[in-house]
């Protein structure tokens, strides 16, 4: 009992003392006490008044850490200073640090090549840009510890310097800590936040692990981790330069963000793999990390129609109904969902009897132009062919690691997993389930997983697939000592102590076990013991993981068994994840706090390489009103993903429930279907060149501060915004607009340029989401129908946003729609270059072809001008240096509203003209 106090005293007196505001927790587990601090090594001092929310109390000092042993080039080796503890282990010794360049991103890797590293095929390609990084090793202030620094070469800025001190590495507990150059950090996921901007003036820890767990937008702060995993952050520091750094890790993990302004990361296994992208600008942060990790899968055209779900239909009959008194009510549809209601007893691969014609709906939509996606959970029930062909297959489940744990009483009653060291379950399926390892490295269990897609389809010809539980969930999981009795149904149940429970009962647990208390890491899921990648990797190593590889499966899959494109959607994802599925938000509660955080979120989930996402539109658990309904419709046609979706058991809350409702949807979608062209391209962008679809307002002005604390207005790519309710009883928005030339697209003051600042913005139920076209950008579009399908038979437009002070720039992105796409650079398709510019007396508007293949494409019939200057002359139009005539009929100039307006059915041919073309007209004053 001596040794604590000695501890104390010693601690009190030989270190120095930290700021409040840059302590790093030395008790992030729970029940910190000065005994348990000072054994630990650590200094235990109450913050004082005023300190910043949850300023941990027992701290680690600044003295110690890893010391530099040798260097060889750019590998640094470190030994654990020799007074450092490491609570949860012991630190490794011979710390490898090496430094690589990749492009312009900056890769620095803390431990060896024998460490975990998740089999994600990283880094993909090198970035580029006009500024660089450079790493710099120093030591922490006052003492011989180990730090080093990131520096931004154009202006001397640390956007990382671990001077702070913190470094630790054990086996399965390692931590590395950094003060941060500013305190606007956005990004990390999955978590719902209230703001945008991460709050740093407190400490505040974000468990990163993949759970099945509903987001809680209610709770003012709601740290708890959601579906998937992003430890990918950007930072914009003082002077507007941003820059974002990625960490390559699977393992149960989690970030400490806090006031200094600082972060403090850990992770209980691998390594530390960061990745380090210059920037400047913003969307150059997203496009970098999307060269590192892959850019996102372009979408089918007709993925981007609306979309129409609910969990209960009780039959097809039913659903039927639902989907026939939309269409009545003249809100576009493009897909219909089908959710797990449409199995018999929850089994994949099989139709239930309230659906007996369900194949025959299918092909009547598809005769519509509709498209339908069908839900798919990741674990199949052990007692069925699937299952069967799987092992015949020779497929792989996660497994159990040895004979000696598998449980007799459950596995037994399952002549086919009788022998097996297959890991049971349970999930929707009556009876138990094995849940497949698609990271099986062999390929034989995607192949299984497709083959099962193919046979499936013999029967209904669905178009895109919906994979839900894939963190993975489990129901019910228990711990060792309370394995059920109910043979049929009993639950799985994982060691938490000996050997077996080592990984389900690591040293430190993180915030993501300790934040819901009497779970471990297996609460929900399956034991951390279980063997994955055909045995070669631990569960726990690789678990959140798991959507990630069975969307990559699931896309070849999808491949394999239409031919075609479509889409498919995963709730667990992972860095790369966009590469093969998009995303839905999960299960929200219908209120208009998740409204909000749904605004966030995907603007998140375009940070992290996954655009083509959105959230439950109307809310899925609870019910609906009305006005919430009404309002997220109005938000949600303007996310790439748009679908409203709902719970079993609550009341309909499809558009055709309130006419007002219909009414808005209505209106909002006709034109969201008149501005695909534009999102398409944008997606298109996306794919190619990585970046994003939906963007904050502040990565198109990010010399702009105000921009930063924009929660709920977001952009489509550069030119257009978006400014909707979020709130209850409201009629106006209080938008922001950054100083550039704004006009309304709204039909009320349709054209209007809107000054730059704060506005109110007139934003009634029956009316279009205040939506602006930024001055400078020009946006394709084509008339609207109520299918994708039939929108695209429409003659194409454009619509320019005069720029008083220069040219206007946009692109369009066209092709067969939803062919497969092996490679995006070399796709069929027809990409235009449009520009416009203007002098006192003419205007040329111009398309170069950047790649013009054998697609069908319709003509570009409409060029619409908002902010136009002067008065044209219809008969003065030259294209290509030859006269067309204008149908004056068709089209009108104001002087007064400002707003040119040219249509004539054809007007340029862009199947066959010759590229770049020119079309010339004289105006006046
Ligand atoms: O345990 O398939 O997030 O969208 O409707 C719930 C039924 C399982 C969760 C998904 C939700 C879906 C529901 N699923």
């Amino acid at each position: 009992m001596l040794v604590p106090i000695l501890t104390l005293l010693l601690v009190t007196s030989v270190f120095s003392s930290v700021d409040v505001r840059s302590r790093i927790d030395c008790y992030p587990d729970p029940d910190p006490s000065s005994n348990a601090c000072s054994a630990r090594g650590c200094i235990w001092e109450h913050a004082p008044e005023g300190s910043p929310t949850k300023t941990p109390y027992c701290y680690y000092p600044r003295e110690r850490g890893y010391v530099l042993k040798s260097t060889a080039g750019q590998t640094y080796t470190l030994t654990p200073d020799s007074s450092t503890k490491n609570p949860f282990g012991t630190n490794i010794d011979n710390l490898p640090v090496t430094v690589k360049n990749n492009g312009k991103t900056l890769l620095v890797t803390i431990g060896g090549d024998d460490r975990y590293v998740p089999p994600v095929g990283l880094p993909m390609n090198p970035s580029t840009s006009s500024d660089s990084l450079t790493f710099k090793v120093t030591t922490v202030p006052s003492t011989n510890i180990f730090a080093f620094q990131v520096t931004r070469q154009s202006t001397g800025t640390n956007v990382w310097d671990t001077t702070i001190g913190g470094l630790l590495f054990a086996e399965k507990y390692i931590q590395i800590a950094t003060y941060l150059p500013s305190a606007n950090v956005f990004g990390f996921g999955d978590h719902v936040h209230k703001q945008l901007m991460r709050n740093l003036t407190r400490y505040t820890t974000w468990p990163m692990f993949a759970k099945g767990i509903a987001p809680d937008s209610e709770s003012d702060l709601s740290t708890q981790n959601l579906y998937g995993v992003h430890p990918f952050y950007i930072a914009m520091e003082a002077d507007g330069n941003s820059h974002g750094v990625f960490f390559l890790n699977s393992n149960a993990q989690e970030v400490t963000l806090g006031p200094a302004p600082h972060l403090v990361y850990r992770t209980i296994g691998g390594r530390l793999d960061m990745a380090f992208f210059p920037g400047p600008l913003p969307e150059q942060v997203v496009q970098q990390y999307l060269a590192h990790i892959g850019t996102p899968f372009l979408p089918a055209y007709w993925a981007l129609g609306y979309q129409l779900s609910r969990w209960g239909y009780n039959s097809l009959d039913n659903m039927k109904a639902v989907i026939s008194r939309v269409q009545a009510a003249g809100v576009p549809l493009d897909v219909p969902y089908a959710d797990i209601d449409y199995m018999n007893a929850y089994k994949d691969f099989t139709e239930g009897d309230k659906w007996t014609g369900f194949p025959n709906y299918t092909d009547q939509l598809h005769q519509q132009g509709l498209h339908m996606i069908v839900i798919f959970d990741p674990a199949v029930e052990v007692d069925y062919d699937s299952f069967k062909r799987a092992l015949q297959q020779n497929a792989t489940f996660i497994e159990w690691p040895s004979a000696d744990l598998v449980p007799h009483n459950i596995q037994d009653q399952y002549p086919m997993a009788k022998n097996t060291l297959v890991m049971l379950g349970n999930v929707w399926p009556e009876r138990n389930t094995a849940f497949p390892d698609f990271l099986d490295p062999t390929n034989q269990t995607t192949q299984w997983w497709t083959n099962e897609f193919v046979l499936f389809h013999q029967t209904l010809k669905f178009d895109g697939i919906w994979i839900d539980m894939n963190e993975p969930s489990n129901f019910e999981t228990g711990t060792y000592s309370s394995v059920g009795s109910n043979l049929a149904t009993a639950h799985l149940s994982c060691p938490i102590s000996g050997a077996a429970g080592q990984l389900d009962n690591p040293p430190y647990a993180t915030r993501a076990v300790y934040d819901h208390s009497g779970e471990h890491l297996c609460s929900r899921t399956l034991c951390m013991l279980g063997k994955s990648a055909r045995r070669t990797m631990n569960f726990f190593d690789t678990k959140s993981l798991y959507g990630w590889s069975e969307s990559r499966a699931t896309n070849a899959a999808l491949r394999q068994m239409t031919g075609r494109r479509g889409a498919v959607i995963s709730r667990s994802t992972f860095p790369s994840s966009g590469r093969y599925a998009g995303h839905w938000l999960g299960d929200n509660t219908a209120r208009w706090e998740d409204l909000q955080t749904s605004v966030i979120n995907v603007m998140d989930f375009n940070f992290f390489g996954i655009p083509y996402v959105g959230s439950d539109i109307c809310g899925f658990h609870g019910n609906s009103s009305e006005e919430l309904c009404l309002r997220w419709h109005q938000m949600g046609a303007f996310h790439s993903f748009s679908r409203d979706h709902n719970t079993k058991g609550t009341p309909a809350q499809d558009p055709a429930v309130w006419p007002s409702v219909a009414a808005a949807a209505k209106m909002v979608l006709t034109f969201r279907y008149y501005y695909l062209p534009y999102l398409y391209s944008l997606h298109y962008a996306s794919s190619r060149y990585g970046g994003t679809v939906v963007r904050p307002v502040f990565f198109e002005f990010p010399k702009d501060s105000t921009t930063q604390k924009l929660d709920y207005q977001f952009m489509w790519g550069s030119g257009m915004m978006i400014a909707p309710v979020v709130d209850k009883g409201v009629s106006s928005v209080h938008v922001y607009f950054p100083k550039a030339t704004w006009y309304s697209l709204i039909p009320i003051n349709y054209g209007v340029v809107l000054t730059p600042g704060y506005l109110d913005v007139h934003a009634a139920t029956d009316s279009l989401t205040p939506v602006f076209l930024r001055g400078g950008y020009i946006l394709p579009r084509q008339g609207a129908n109520t299918t994708t399908t039939a929108s695209r038979k429409n003659d194409l437009e454009v619509i320019i946003g005069v720029d008083p002070s220069g040219g206007s720039n946009g692109e369009l992105y066209y092709d067969a729609g939803d062919d497969l796409v092996d490679d995006i650079e070399s796709h069929k398709r027809h990409h235009w270059l449009f520009s416009f510019t203007y002098t006192s007396t003419s205007a040329v508007f111009s398309g170069l072809c950047e790649k013009c293949s054998d697609v069908d494409i319709p003509p570009l019939s409409i060029i619409e001008a908002l902010g136009y200057p002067a008065t044209p002359d219809f008969n003065s139009f030259i294209l290509n240096g030859n006269k067309v005539n204008i149908n004056v009929q068709l089209s009108s100039y104001s002087a007064i509203t400002k707003r040119l307006f040219i249509n004539t059915p054809k007007l340029i041919g862009l199947r066959t003209i010759a590229s770049p073309f020119t079309l010339k007209w004289n105006h006046s004053s």
